[in-house]
């Protein structure tokens, strides 16, 4: 077979050859062999990633036109890794009114707009009913409009903090209009290297039952990995591997985004980012170890055009969006660019000039438009 000669297959150890024909032959990868493949050459795991990518996506790239909403970045947590938290009155925080959010939102009336992305801090005194205001607010403006709303961790506080139990608070915000949730807070799974970036804030299994909380509600939803800080290659497997178990459960998951750490201004800073290979790596292994998940995102305004345009040969079917220049999460942690933003146009070359197409999509992977 032709794939066996390009990845010089008669190089690879016993283990390795064994994990290859898995791959080929469509079979369930275990930890152990998640694990191995990091000491796969970097131009083999790409042609693996790409080789499986294809049989889900085929050519297709998918990207959105959305914007990104941060209400406020004043957060009752301290996690060592987040460079854009402050507390109430501090210098640099900001909180957003409804009335600030509807006036940004007003200015895409009567656009192609089809996703509004909102994220935030755990602000103490904005509870469920607070932020379900705020997407009534929104639909009554722009009635069709998809809202991707709000990590696990916002939601489990503004649940509480209103009365709700976790099933009634979800159906609650889904009156209200939410359409979905994005992934983020998943940071890492692992209990001890969680405590240690993180302790303070919902737990892994808080993160996974509001997530199948989530998906049995109705409500769809994205997964993350933050990586590259002290989590060691076998955490982000087993990271892996918790979100492959729930997706087989509930099949609720959209997409996952491997989360590079940005180092600038945070409590993590000396340890520096992992390289350009590494994100590859992660990608490709990514692609090959969640089998059940359709689509994988690199999230260009923070790893910046050019590797996301690599990445598109590393199993990553998918850039998101258009953006405007409305996130400063990474901006904060030191991102190239700071204020993201790509046109249609500039999208669209970046995928097609690597040899892919490219599709617009809406939240739910429905294409819009080929190009
Ligand atoms: O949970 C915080 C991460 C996440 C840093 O679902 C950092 O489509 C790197 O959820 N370096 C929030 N990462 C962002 C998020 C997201 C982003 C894009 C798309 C989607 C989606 C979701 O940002 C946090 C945390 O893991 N983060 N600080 C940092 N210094
Ligand atoms: Fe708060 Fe999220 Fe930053 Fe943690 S990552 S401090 S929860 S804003």
């Amino acid at each position: 077979m032709l794939i066996k000669e390009l990845l010089s297959f008669e190089k690879l150890n016993a283990t390795q050859k064994n994990i290859f024909n898995k791959i080929i032959n469509n079979e369930r990868l275990s930890i152990e062999e998640g694990v191995e493949l990091f000491n796969f050459e970097l131009g083999s795991l790409g042609l693996l990633a790409n080789y499986r990518n294809k049989q889900k996506n085929s050519d297709k790239v998918y990207f959105n036109k959305n914007i990104h909403i941060e209400p406020t970045n004043i957060c009752i947590y301290s996690c060592k890794f987040c460079s854009y938290q402050r507390k109430i009155n501090q210098e640099g925080s900001w909180e957003y009114s409804i009335d600030d959010i509807l006036k940004k939102v007003t200015e895409y009336k009567n656009t192609d707009l089809t996703e509004i992305h909102i994220v935030g801090g755990v602000h103490p005194k904005r509870d469920l009913h607070y932020y379900g205001e705020m997407i009534r607010g929104i639909k009554n403006i722009i009635p069709n409009i998809h809202i991707k709303a709000f990590t696990a961790v916002e939601l489990d506080f503004m649940i509480r903090k209103a009365g709700f139990s976790l099933s009634e608070g979800l159906l609650k915000l889904k009156e209200y209009g939410l359409d979905s949730i994005p992934g983020g807070g998943a940071e890492i799974f692992e209990p001890s290297i969680r405590k240690q970036v993180c302790d303070e804030k919902s737990t892994s299994e808080q993160w996974l039952e509001i997530h199948e909380a989530a998906h049995k509600a109705g409500l769809p939803s994205n997964a993350t990995m933050l990586y590259g800080h002290i989590e060691n290659r076998k955490h982000r497997i087993e990271h892996l591997d918790k979100l492959r178990q729930l997706q087989d459960k509930t099949n609720g998951f959209n997409t996952f985004i491997p989360l590079k750490f940005k180092q600038a201004n945070n409590s993590l800073s000396y340890i520096g980012e992992v390289n350009t290979l590494e994100v590859l790596k992660v990608f490709a292994i990514s692609r090959l170890y969640l089998d059940n998940f359709d689509h994988i995102k690199s999230y260009w305004p923070m790893l910046g055009k050019d590797v996301t345009q690599i990445a598109l040969s590393f199993g990553v079917d998918d850039i998101d969006g258009t953006i405007d220049d409305t996130t400063k999460i990474y901006s904060m942690a030191g991102a190239q660019d700071q204020k993201p933003s790509m046109t249609t146009v500039e999208l669209v070359q970046l995928i097609n000039d690597s040899g892919k197409k490219a599709i617009q999509r809406d939240t739910l992977y429905n294409t819009i438009k080929e190009y």
